[in-house]
């Protein structure tokens, strides 16, 4: 059933599976940087690779966990003792597994049947339990997989006592729809909390992370800017935008403001720009253009925002130097100069703007100058015009 989501727990994994962003290379010092700002802005757990990918992830996840963070860092092992065993050594706090259960994985990745994945399974949760830590069992490929061995996986991996079940769409492929069907599914056959992680091959990363929660799901695996295999999975950034508009009290515990700054490490760690259109935290996700937008966002910012941009540490930005702009705002800017135009100043100086900005985007200075000399009445023919290459905006705190 669809209903409202009551709690959320974030699992970050720009450790873990945005070390496998095809670009990441993350070292010592910046995997510390990231954990230490994840911890500060609040997400629950932190996902780290497994200590037996390479000595330096060894090393790197022993400095983690030696941080002595408020999040809980758990590391993702494959379903076998060695992996679990050197897990534990390097004092995490839980434990992710994950066994291929589709047929796809199945056959071209470790060979298993049901009752043989099944066992295994159940000795290395015994294992991890034994170490007193928590332990979460995901099948990956869920989507692909036959219901009826997703339910039976889970529900015998559920009367192990495990703390979680994860479902996985690890090639991208589900649609909300299928995710509230298959994670409505779990949540009816199991007692534990349920994680959910969501790749973004078709786009639907963060709806379908949404959908997983109003369907059930307790847990949610994000990466900073969405990196991961591929084209990533749901972003941090985009996760919390969503649920700020479901609720706002489901992320009012996190330092909402720290974002930005996050997806700039993040971003920079891995030599990409954050992309625009990253929710909150791209460059114009609180930038306004047309003449009818500005209009309305100048007289009632909620009229085109949803978000408010300085719950997270974000400015918003009114464009004026092209074509599209509207008298209103050239007015406004006007105004902040400390200029009144008179109504057919202003429209004077609109149009002026606009034939301009046809041949090229206007500079600040070029739209306060054509502002300044519109006030005086003169023919602005005399306006120095520098080029730049970015449009002019005023920015509106
Ligand atoms: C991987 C696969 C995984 C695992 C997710 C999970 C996926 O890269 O190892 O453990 O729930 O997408 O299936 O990231
Ligand atoms: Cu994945």
């Amino acid at each position: 059933m669809v209903g409202d989501i009551r709690n959320v727990q974030v699992v970050d994994s720009t450790l873990r599976e945005g070390e496998q962003f095809a670009l990441a290379h993350f070292s010592t010092a910046q995997k510390l940087d990231i954990a230490r700002a994840l911890d500060a802005f609040g997400v629950e757990y932190l996902e780290l690779t497994s200590p037996i990918a390479s000595p330096q992830s060894e090393h790197d996840l022993r400095q983690v966990t030696g941080l002595d963070l408020s999040a809980r860092i758990l590391t993702h092992t494959r379903c076998n003792q060695a992996d679990v065993l050197r897990a534990i050594d390097c004092g995490v706090d839980g434990v992710n597994l994950l066994f291929g259960t589709s047929r796809q994985l199945r056959a071209a990745s470790h060979r298993r049947d049901l009752d043989q994945v099944l066992d295994e399974a159940t000795q290395v949760i015994r294992l991890v339990q034994d170490a007193g830590i928590e332990v979460r069992f995901s099948c990956e490929d869920a989507f692909r997989t036959d219901p009826a061995d997703l339910l039976r996986i889970y529900t015998t991996i559920d009367a192990l006592g495990v703390e979680r079940v994860g479902v996985a769409d690890t090639v991208g492929i589900a649609t909300p729809r299928d995710v509230e069907r298959l994670v409505g599914l779990v949540r009816a056959a199991v007692r534990c909390d349920i994680e959910f992680h969501g790749h973004n091959d078709g786009g639907c990363a963060i709806a379908n992370a949404h959908a997983a929660l109003q369907t059930g799901a307790t847990h949610i695996d994000t990466t900073v800017l969405g990196i991961g295999e591929r084209n990533g999975i749901t972003s941090l950034s985009g996760l919390i935008a969503r649920l700020y508009l479901s609720n706002p009290a489901l992320v009012a515990h996190y330092n909402l403001a720290f974002l930005p700054d996050i997806d700039t490490l993040v971003a920079r760690a891995v030599g990409i720009a954050i992309p625009f259109n990253s929710c909150i935290t791209g460059e114009t996700a609180f930038t306004h253009k047309a003449g009818l937008h500005t209009n309305a966002v100048l007289r009632d910012p909620s009229a085109y925002e949803v978000l408010d941009p300085q719950l997270f540490g974000r400015g918003r930005a009114v464009l004026l130097g092209h074509r599209l702009v509207g008298r209103n705002a050239i007015m406004h800017r006007a105004s902040e100069l400390g200029i009144v135009l008179s109504d057919e100043q202003s429209r004077r100086v609109t149009r002026e703007l606009k034939a301009r900005a046809d041949e090229r985007p206007l500079s600040d200075g070029e739209v306060d100058a054509l502002i300044r000399v519109g006030a005086l009445g003169s023919e602005m023919l005399n306006v120095e015009a520098a080029p730049t290459p970015l449009q002019s905006r005023s920015f509106l705190q």
